[in-house]
């Protein structure tokens, strides 16, 4: 096994060996690994993409795991290139603002801050704001927009440290990287040590309901190491001085939830008890805790890939030109694990800069900026970053008024 590469046989949340292997991607690179001209020559490393399910927690999760520092130090990724994610952004800081009523005394702190630019519109309403993450190159992007960042992996020691130097948080946020954290229990005795009192901790992260319900297998690659049950959630809970007090369903990502916690002692804040109980009983009664669901979500997915394969080769075979929209992390799952590459598909546009003018991992497609469908007018776009298709349709009538097809691969195969 590559030196950097672990295979995990207990759960990471109960530290269940009951693991059983659900579906198998096949070896890909990482997905947010985007080459330059110049690193197309070189060997590419792939790593292997299994995800298994804890019979006992129900916490799915990835068999193998990549080296944090491989991922993450330095990051292409960031959340202000998508209009409709900075827009939720702000709805989050104004509910945090309502629930905590924080001021300019207040210290807001972000686990995973990326560009910043959540904590932006934390400062916006006046909030005292500190970033916790580890690339490099993103903590220099969000330093131009007045964010200070620690640039390192959050832990409790890294929450001691912030403690001392900064003082306690009235708000922690961790939005889309809680699942990127192999030690779980890590980040909850941070929040331990890091919340105030009367602070709220909340996360967000897709949930695994709706990937397995809407066959949202793309969502799962290297960087996504769980994906969360509530049930999983309550277990990770069990043993910490924060509990869980509130869970909302959100339509981000194709789902996802938002996990309110609060301190024990903290008794201002009631616990919506019947809420996470109604939520429980939904997920038993979908099946969310049986192995059965995810074969036949496994079987669901490999169909897809022959009728999608199938779809765009007989575009091919008919001379048609087909382009892809947003070069996602998730876009290089489907494309690697599907087997189709720049013989089937001429480019991807994306709006993020860091993206363009690189080529996507494993499947060595060009990445254009987005004016390009306006040069070359392809017969068929695949949206590839389709939790963000509205936003993207509503910029592209053009494109649709002109004739233009538009392709989405999940929950099922649809042309529009
Ligand atoms: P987007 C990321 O995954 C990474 P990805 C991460 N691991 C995570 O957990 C998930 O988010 C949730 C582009 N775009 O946000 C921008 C356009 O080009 O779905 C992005 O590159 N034009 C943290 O990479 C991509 O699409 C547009 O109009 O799957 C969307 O990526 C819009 C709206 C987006 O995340």
């Amino acid at each position: 096994m590559a030196s950097n590469l672990k295979k995990i046989t207990e759960c990471r949340i109960c530290k269940s060996k009951d693991l059983i292997d659900v579906i198998d991607l096949t070896d890909q690179p990482i997905p947010n690994g985007f080459l330059t001209k110049e690193q197309l020559k070189q060997k590419e490393e792939k790593y292997p993409l299994v995800v298994c399910f804890c019979n006992n927690c129900s916490l799915m999760q990835l068999r193998y795991l990549v080296n944090a520092k491989v991922m993450f130090d330095n990051y292409l990724y960031i959340p202000s290139a998508s209009k409709t994610r900075v827009e939720h952004f702000k709805g989050l800081a104004q509910e945090v603002k309502e629930i905590t009523d924080f001021n300019e005394k207040s210290l807001v702190i972000d686990i995973g801050s990326n560009d910043g630019s959540l904590l932006i519109t934390f400062k916006n309403l006046g909030a005292r704001t500190l970033g916790i993450d580890p690339a490099e190159n993103l903590v220099k992007v969000a330093a131009l927009s007045g964010i200070e960042t620690v640039n390192d992996y959050f832990d409790s020691k890294v929450a001691a440290k912030v403690v001392k130097k900064y003082g306690k948080a009235k708000a922690m946020l961790a939005t889309n990287v809680i699942a990127h954290i192999h030690n779980i229990h890590e980040v909850i005795r941070g929040g331990e040590i890091l919340l105030e009192n009367d602070g709220i901790f909340l996360m967000q992260f897709p949930y695994s309901l709706d990937l397995i319900e809407k066959n949202l297998f793309d969502t799962i690659y290297h960087e996504h190491l769980s994906y969360f049950s509530v049930r999983s959630l309550l277990v990770l809970a069990q043993d910490s001085d924060l509990e869980i007090f509130n869970i909302e369903k959100s339509d981000l990502d194709g789902g996802s939830l938002k996990v309110y916690w609060k301190k024990r002692s903290n008794k201002k804040i009631k616990t919506n008890q019947d809420k996470l109980n109604k939520i429980l009983k939904e997920e038993e009664d979908f099946g969310l805790y049986d192995i059965k669901t995810y074969m036949e979500f496994t079987k669901r997915v490999e169909k897809l890939k022959d009728q999608v394969v199938k779809k765009l080769k007989e575009l091919k075979k008919k001379n048609k030109s087909i382009v892809g929209y947003g070069a996602a992390a998730k876009a290089n799952v489907l494309l690697n694990y599907f087997g189709i590459d720049k013989k089937t598909i001429d480019y991807l546009v994306d709006s993020t800069p860091y993206k363009q003018g690189r080529f996507t991992p494993g499947s060595h497609i060009p990445i254009y900026s987005e004016d390009e469908i306006y040069k070359t007018n392809p017969d068929y776009v695949i949206i590839f970053a389709w939790n963000f298709a509205k936003e993207i349709m509503d910029k592209n009538r053009k494109f649709k008024k002109s004739g233009g097809k538009f392709i989405f691969v999940e929950p099922e195969l649809k042309i529009i």
